[in-house]
């Protein structure tokens, strides 16, 4: 049986919408980030613990595969990690 894909949208617009995202472990997972507003500096987002950086332009929604083989939290934040927002990953 073919597994499906986890995904999430995430929208970014002063912040980020939502703020926690839970995954189950060993489940493909995409993340969609679209930014909504130039408010802020979340022109930039990364992730040192899912090992990402993208750009989002206004509007562009910017997918993101991640690591789903470790149970935990994940930080993602803005360029400046002024924002934050929190992947975990469950059993
Ligand atoms: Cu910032």
């Amino acid at each position: 049986m073919t597994q499906a894909i986890q995904k999430a949208a995430i929208q970014v617009a002063g912040g980020y919408n939502p703020e926690m995202i839970t995954l189950k472990q060993g489940v493909p997972a995409e993340l969609t980030f679209t930014r909504t507003s130039d408010q802020g500096c979340l022109d930039v987002v990364h992730s040192t613990s899912l090992g990402f950086e993208k750009d989002l332009t206004l509007g562009v929604p910017q997918m993101v595969n991640i690591p789903t083989d470790q149970v935990g939290e994940f930080d993602f934040s803005c360029g400046m990690d002024m924002f934050h927002g929190k992947v975990v990953i469950e059993k």
